[in-house]
């Protein structure tokens, strides 16, 4: 596949997030090995960077070994966050910006300096908070083959982190997201047993994709339970010893 493909299957992408309109399964019409999909996902997040946004971190997808098993997988993927996805605690999210968004509860990790191998990543980061994850598949009924979802920059679309604390083990935390009356319940452990094993996950893809990890950036390390739609009305996650951290959906 050749630069000009793949520059326009970044740009199919692009313009379903700002349209707002679902595109078919890019693996219909494409042979897409996963580095040519890594780079369809680097100049998708290259278009959101070229209208002002900047880089805040990654996300890890995958985290759980029943969607590795699912999607026939054995490594997690890796998606950009930028700060057009930044939302408040507290704030109003306008959820008509979204496809068909869900959420997520997430461990929210802070890198107090660039991941660079001299030292194990752990020592990179300083703080730890809840955070709830805004997911919207670019593709009908989220529906997407394992390159189709890392070209589509790992289902990426918002993001929402609660106060940080210092760095410590945060593992077998019991978790509870609600939107509006419907609650999800889970546990930090069900990401990949241990969400500080996201870390080193995300050290050796980001190593072999070419994927920066600099000093500042937030590390979203994964769901702790299945995803659950987004709708109007309140978002909230706790996470034992974390959070709170909130928002409010909100249609315009
Ligand atoms: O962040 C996630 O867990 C989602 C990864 C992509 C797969 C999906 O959209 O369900
Ligand atoms: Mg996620």
């Amino acid at each position: 596949m050749n630069g000009p493909v793949i520059g326009e299957l970044a740009q199919r992408l692009d313009e379903a997030q700002v349209r707002g309109k679902d595109i078919l399964s890019l693996a219909d019409t494409h042979e897409i090995d996963i580095d040519q999909a890594y780079r369809i996902q680097q100049e998708l997040v290259e278009r959101r960077l070229a209208r002002g946004e900047s880089l805040t971190g990654v996300k890890l997808g995958f985290t759980s070994q029943a969607k590795m098993a699912q999607m026939g997988v054995s490594e997690v993927i890796v998606g950009r966050l930028t700060s057009g996805m930044r939302h408040s605690h507290d704030s109003m999210v306008d959820i008509g910006q979204f496809i068909h968004p869900k959420v997520e509860p997430e461990i929210a990790y802070r890198l107090a300096r660039d991941v660079d191998g001299t030292v194990p990543i752990e020592s990179c980061v300083d703080a730890v908070a809840a955070a709830v994850e805004i997911i919207d598949s670019r593709y009908r009924d989220f529906r997407f083959t394992y390159t189709d979802v890392v070209a589509d920059n790992t289902s990426a679309a918002g993001y929402a982190i609660g106060p940080w604390q210092k760095f410590s083990d945060v593992n077998n935390r019991p978790v509870r997201l609600s939107v509006g009356s419907t609650e999800v319940t889970g546990s930090t452990n069900a990401i990949l047993g241990d969400p500080a094993r996201a870390l080193g996950a995300l050290e050796d893809v980001a190593k072999r994709r070419g994927i920066p990890l600099r000093a500042g950036y937030i590390v979203l390390a994964g769901a702790a339970t299945a995803a659950i739609g987004l709708t109007a009305g309140p978002v909230d996650c706790q996470i034992e010893g974390l959070g709170p951290v909130s928002f409010i959906g909100s249609v315009s």
